[in-house]
């Protein structure tokens, strides 16, 4: 994935005409589009394929099972053309080291969730989000998921994680996350869906977004 505009597209919507015309529009503006199971149970894994043509695609099942169901789960989203896969941490190396390995052998990306980005995430999930971005880096996988919610947690995951990995961050927008102090606290993509997909100029949102990114590096540099 190129990092270019610093932005990815969370594309939640449930009609696939609607999903190709919103891509179609943001095509230039975003990295990568994100899908997940709302698009891909509406209307079908094919969707993949004709949404590749306008950015690359991360498959986002947080895929969290034992090694070979993870492996299998895996080798059907690549071969239906994702660039990348979202899969779960908590479910241990032996589970996360199925999805790197497949992924090296294609060439792919596995981005692993640490802590989500919504307040539930605190219950349980932040306790072990430290500890799951070490096994992420320890695993060599592409990237880690940290919430733009939580510029702090992005800043402690990119200490743990080093230069190497990348941290995509979801939560800028309706969940009241800022795009600006995301990549001020490390990250390298912010992943935006609602502000995007629901506004009647989706390009335009996208292109507020950019500008917003680009003039906070300047800002820093
Ligand atoms: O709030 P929105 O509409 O901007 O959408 C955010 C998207 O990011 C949505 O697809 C949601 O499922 C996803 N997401 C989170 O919101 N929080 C997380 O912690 C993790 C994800 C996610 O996508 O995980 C993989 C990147």
């Amino acid at each position: 994935m190129e990092k270019n505009t610093r932005l990815i597209l969370a594309l939640d919507v449930l009609d696939s005409d609607e999903a190709i015309r919103i891509s179609k529009a943001v095509a230039g503006h975003v990295d990568a589009i994100k899908v997940g199971y709302p698009l891909v149970l509406a209307s079908g894994l094919q969707i993949i394929e004709k949404l590749v043509k306008y950015a690359p695609i991360i498959a986002d099942f947080k895929v969290a099972d034992i090694p070979n169901t993870n492996r299998l789960i895996c080798e059907q989203v690549f071969d239906a053309g994702a660039d990348a896969v979202i899969v779960q941490g908590f479910t241990g190396h032996d589970s996360l080291e199925a999805c790197v390995e497949l992924a090296r052998e294609r060439k792919k990306d596995i981005f692993v969730v640490t802590e989500m980005s919504h307040p539930g995430a605190l219950d349980l999930m932040q306790e072990a989000g430290k500890a799951i971005a070490k096994m992420a880096a320890d695993q060599c996988a592409s990237g880690v998921v940290a919430p733009a919610t939580r510029p702090e947690r992005v800043k402690q995951i990119r200490r743990i994680i080093g230069e190497e990995l990348a941290i995509i961050s979801p939560g800028v927008g309706a969940q009241g996350g800022s795009a600006s102090d995301a990549i001020m606290a490390g990250t390298d993509w912010v992943i935006v869906g609602r502000s995007l997909y629901q506004s009647a100029d989706p390009a335009g949102a996208a292109a507020g977004i950019v500008r917003e990114i680009k003039k906070v590096i300047k800002d820093s540099s």
